[in-house]
């Protein structure tokens, strides 16, 4: 097809999946506009380290001088942290990022399409995109959403951000065809809070479960991804009650501001931070490790089939 003209693949991941050893996608946009700089690149280094600790090799996905790169060097994952460096691209923008040879985070949407061009089958990230409270106005719905309709990659999140209409795009992702499984939950996790009030379409017991409803979906030749819903642990949820107060306050302040498009999610994360005193920092961290492990094992029992 061409695509190694544009795809850069790290040795160690080529090799891994030349030999079926499981391999994770990780994103960087959750590094370069959703956590605050410097502290996200602890948390960078951290992921990677989770995903090995599993038994995986971990391949964040960025845009950088004209490639796509599957797996990053230390340098490169650091450069990525500082959101001064990279823009947020998204489906749309990435022949513009490669044509450009501007460096660029990549969503949940770009991540998925990076994976499914270098054959990684599983991605953790935090939170998918979804549909914006308030799109009937706006027409605010994530990329993430259309791509999980269309791209063969399992996505691993705490569900949809809190500060998503979680209805409304459950609503969508049914309308595309998107398996949405619960990781060990009959409930749709909202991200900082283990329970959303939406039931999942599935609660898949184990990783050994979720990997052969994946296998069987693509082995049908069924177009697109999977959500794996998979709720923070315990001792880090925060209160849904006073997430939403907070969480409407921050909305109330986009609006006001006049806050559009692709800038919305990472204003609303960093204002969700300063309103909550870091707690939501703390969580959003936590429920990304534990969707690192999770997608870890999923990864290893597909190697198994
Ligand atoms: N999960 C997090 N933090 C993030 C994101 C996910 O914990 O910042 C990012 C992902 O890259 C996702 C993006 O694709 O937020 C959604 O942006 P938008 O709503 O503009 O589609
Ligand atoms: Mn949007």
């Amino acid at each position: 097809m061409g695509l190694e003209k544009y795809l850069d693949i790290k040795p160690e991941i080529a090799e891994a999946l030349k030999n079926g050893t499981p391999v994770v996608a990780l994103e960087s946009t959750i590094l370069s506009h959703g956590f605050p700089y410097p502290e996200n690149k602890e948390f960078a280094k951290e992921v990677e380290k989770i995903v090995r600790a599993e038994g995986a090799i971990p391949a964040t996905t960025a845009i950088i001088g004209g490639k796509l790169k599957v797996g990053l060097t230390e340098e490169e994952l650091m450069f990525m942290c500082n959101p001064v460096d990279v823009g947020k691209v998204s489906r749309r923008d990435i022949a513009v990022y490669l044509e450009a040879g501007k460096a660029g985070a990549t969503t949940v949407a770009t991540t998925m399409i990076i994976a499914a061009m270098a054959g990684i089958k599983v991605f953790a990230t935090g939170g998918i995109g979804g549909v914006h409270r308030g799109a009937t106005e706006t027409m605010d719905i994530s990329a993430d959403l259309q791509e999980l309709a269309q791209t063969p990659v399992a996505v691993v999140c705490a569900g949809a951000k809190q500060v998503l209409d979680i209805g409304l795009t459950l609503e969508y992702l049914e309308t595309m065809g998107v398996p949405v499984l619960g990781y060990g939950t009959e409930d749709f996790p909202a991200f900082y809070c283990r329970k959303s009030g939406f039931d999942v379409d599935y609660a898949a017991k184990d990783a050994a479960e979720v990997a052969r409803i994946i296998n069987t979906k693509w082995d049908l030749g069924l177009k697109g991804g999977l959500i794996i819903g998979n709720p923070i642990p315990e001792e880090y949820e925060l209160d849904f009650d006073t997430m939403e107060g907070i969480i409407n306050q921050a909305i109330a302040e986009a609006n006001e501001k006049g806050v559009r498009g692709k800038y919305i999610t990472p204003f609303l994360l960093a204002r969700i931070k300063e309103l909550s005193g870091g707690e939501s920092f703390k969580s959003n961290t936590q429920l990304a490790f534990n969707n690192c492990r999770v997608a870890a094992k999923i990864a290893c029992e597909l190697a198994k089939l």
